[in-house]
């Protein structure tokens, strides 16, 4: 018999709602129960697309803001092939950020309609779980100050959320939204209850394209 699919897990939410603390935990918590795990994140600025996207963040180049929310865009769909036949390999993939991440951020840019960001994202794996890590401006505040990259600024994060918001609206897509206020653990707890039931399902339904 065929090995059962591993799931597609993505975290998403705003700075410092504590995805990459997540990520991990998720991954070794799953490793440590017998189920193979392995994180990614996007962007993935190792590829040459990668890094192209990393020194428009580090603000060490410019490029137009169609362009770079293109390369966002590929730099998903070349990992595409890598995430498939992990996916089959009965992989689970837990991911920090995805298309969500890339729609809610260039929509929030002055000019851009949601729409037209989602379309360069259409049928992509489509994740068997999404969950935004919740967290208000103030509790961020508390977790530290912005970093230095592009997009880091209190205004600019705000407009994400609210793009966020809207994305969520979409019953097409398994939203689970976190109270990433909590403790670090607690919101450990609730992350793999929610993965657990999604590697579960996902082991008997086929793999779906995002956003079709
Ligand atoms: P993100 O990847 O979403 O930007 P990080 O996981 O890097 O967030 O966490 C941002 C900061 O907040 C780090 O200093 C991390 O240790 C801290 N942090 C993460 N989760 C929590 C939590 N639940 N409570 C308090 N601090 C947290
Ligand atoms: N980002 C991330 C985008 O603008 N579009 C995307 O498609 C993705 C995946 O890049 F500001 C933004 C979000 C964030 C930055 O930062 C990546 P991290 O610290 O590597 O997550």
């Amino acid at each position: 018999m065929a090995c059962q699919r591993g799931a597609l897990i993505v975290l998403e939410g705003v700075d410092r709602a504590g995805k990459t603390t997540q990520c991990k935990m998720l991954v070794q918590a799953l490793q440590k129960s017998g189920r193979p795990a392995e994180a990614m994140r996007f962007p993935d600025r190792t590829t040459t697309i990668g890094q192209l996207i990393s020194a428009y963040l580090e603000k060490k180049s410019e490029l137009e803001d169609h362009t770079v929310h293109l390369l966002f865009s590929a730099n998903r769909w070349e990992l595409v092939p890598t995430m498939k036949k992990k996916l089959e390999q009965g992989i689970t993939l837990v991911v920090d950020r995805y298309a969500f991440s890339g729609a809610a951020f260039t929509s929030a840019k002055p000019g851009f309609s949601l729409e037209w960001c989602m379309k360069p994202d259409v049928g992509l794996p489509k994740p068997d779980l999404v969950m935004f890590l919740q967290l208000s401006p103030a509790e961020a505040a508390l977790r530290g100050q912005f970093g230095v990259e592009r997009y880091e600024t209190r205004v600019f994060q705000n407009a994400v959320q609210q793009k966020f918001e809207l994305l969520m609206k979409d019953s097409s897509v398994n939203w689970q939204v976190i109270d990433a206020s909590k403790s670090v653990e607690e919101v450990h707890r609730d992350i793999t209850v929610h993965s657990l039931n999604a590697i579960n399902k996902a082991e008997d339904i086929p793999l779906g394209q995002l956003w079709t």
